[in-house]
């Protein structure tokens, strides 16, 4: 081969190579979590459940260690999902099983309930949580635009069945939150977690608290 073939072979390759890279980082930045379809089959007037479950560590994919939300499907199924769709103005049953250790949180006010019916913590009613006692809170479940606030009260850290490989079980130590709230009109609503759980990035407020299928996501409200 000529030396001016072998450069232009050098050059494709290179040029392939290259490609390959972009074509990598563009899926790994257009990666989005699948929605979990909570509406479908809805009937009019019933209200629909939607049962998440908060993780210290997911456990496996590209950011094992990060904390998480996950999601039952309408099948039972765990997802590793923060985008729901939720039939419009009805009633959604949430049961969030908290399975993360917890801290003092820096603004009290995301210990108060807000914005939602009947919150209830391990079968006790649930109005608010001082994060300076017990284990602290581990997340929130908050919605801004709807005003909706509940804090996630942590497990021991310590807890022989502490859960680190998501999705946890009802063996393992965890807390069980449940309450009511009405979806609104058509829209997306962008929710998240409060608690500055992001270990390791700047002031906690980096990594999976950036990150949509992890610490936030969006309710997708349908018709
Ligand atoms: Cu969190």
């Amino acid at each position: 081969m000529s030396r001016g073939a072998r450069a232009s072979v050098a050059g494709m390759l290179f040029a392939i190579a290259v490609g390959l890279v972009v074509f990598v980082a563009m899926a790994f930045l257009r990666t989005e979590p699948p929605t979990v379809d909570l509406a479908s089959g809805h009937q009019a007037g019933k209200p629909v459940d939607l049962t998440l479950q908060t993780v210290g560590s997911i456990g496996y994919g590209i950011h094992p260690e990060w904390v998480s939300y996950l999601v039952k499907d309408q099948q039972g199924k765990w997802i590793h999902s923060t985008l729901w769709n939720l039939p419009a103005h009805t009633t959604v049953h949430v049961t969030i099983l908290q399975y993360d250790s917890g801290s003092p949180i820096r603004n009290q006010q995301r210990g108060l309930v807000t914005g939602v019916g009947g919150a209830m913590l391990n079968g006790k009613r649930l109005t608010n949580v001082n994060s300076y006692e017990g284990n602290g809170i581990g997340h929130t479940f908050s919605v801004p635009s709807l005003g909706i606030n509940v804090p996630l009260v942590g497990v021991a850290g310590n807890a022989k069945d502490f859960c680190n490989v998501a999705p946890c079980t009802m063996q393992e130590a965890h807390n069980t939150v449940t309450f009511t709230f009405k979806t609104p009109g058509v829209g997306q609503y962008h929710w998240q977690c409060f608690v500055p759980c992001g270990l390791g990035y700047l002031y906690g407020n980096g990594g999976p608290m950036q990150t949509i299928g992890y610490m936030d996501g969006l309710l997708k409200v349908v018709a």
